[in-house]
Order: structure tokens, then sequence, then C-alpha cells
């Protein structure tokens, strides 16, 4: 584990007051873990802004009765077979489904699936979440590349 540094920050009375309120709704028992968390936040834009290798994990859901569309969603997982690590798919209810997909590559290529995806008529909802492992991740396909499956996956 690395060193910890202590560093002193100057900021507006009324600012700090805000924040402290915050993150003690959201349950912090400090403001250094807080703070941490903030860093660790913006890095991840960063990542995702430089187009580096980055992960991530896409969720959506879906009424599986309408016309071509799971088709078409097959058919676009299977153009991305390097970037899709992982599918996970949850029968919801009689019309509805929930999946959720683990992506690894490159930031730009993920948004472009992630767009591609939620603009697919049937697709209720969608969101690409951006995360980070705080280290360079080394490039190209990933282990995992084949970990797709339709497999006793079927719709009436
Ligand atoms: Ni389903």
């Amino acid at each position: 584990m690395s060193e910890l540094v202590r560093f002193g920050v100057s900021i507006d009375h009324g600012l700090l007051d805000q924040f402290d309120k915050q993150i003690a709704r959201k349950g912090y028992k400090n403001r250094s873990e807080a703070i941490r968390d903030l860093i660790r936040d913006h890095m991840v834009e960063q990542e995702w802004e430089a187009n580096t290798e980055t992960v991530g994990t896409f969720t959506m859901v879906y009424d599986h009765h309408t016309r071509d569309l799971s088709l078409t969603l097959t058919h676009l997982q299977h153009s991305f077979v390097g970037e899709i690590c992982s599918v996970l798919h949850v029968h919801l209810d009689h019309n509805n489904c929930l999946e959720v997909l683990v992506l690894k590559g490159k930031a730009q290529l993920l948004q472009s699936l992630a767009d591609k995806l939620v603009s697919v008529r049937g697709v209720k909802h969608g969101k690409l979440t951006m995360t980070t492992t705080g280290e360079a991740m080394p490039s190209g396909p990933g282990d995992h590349s084949h970990a797709h499956s339709d497999d006793g996956h079927s719709h009436s």
C-alpha cells in the first residue's frame, strides 16, 4: 500500500458547510474518504475522455416482444465481441428483460456500443457506467471474448 500524505485545503466556509452536510447524508464518516472518492471519480472521467483502455457496464431494460429487437441486439453484440466480457440476462416479467453487459476496451468504442444499444427501438432504458481500476490496463482483446452465449435463452 502506498504512503498516505496529508495536505491542507483553503475553502470557503459556506461551501465546506454544504459539502459536510452532503457527505454526512451519504454516510461518510469523514471528509478524507469523500474527497478520495471525488478524486477517483474525476480520474475515471479523465480516462474515458482520453480514450484509454477501460472497463464499464451497460444496463438496459427492453420489451422482448418488440419486432426484430432480440435479433438486432444479438447482432449488435456480436459486432462487439472483443469488447463484451460477459452478459447477464434476467427475464423480469412477461414482457420485460433486463440485460447487463460487462465491457472492456477503448472508451470511445464502449461509448459507441452503448449509444447504438440505447437507440434500438424497444429498448426502454439504457445506461453506461464507467469505472476504473485506477491503474493503466493492458490493451488488446480481453481474455473472455467468447463468454457471450444465447444457450437456453429463448422467448415465445
Ligand atoms: Ni428475457
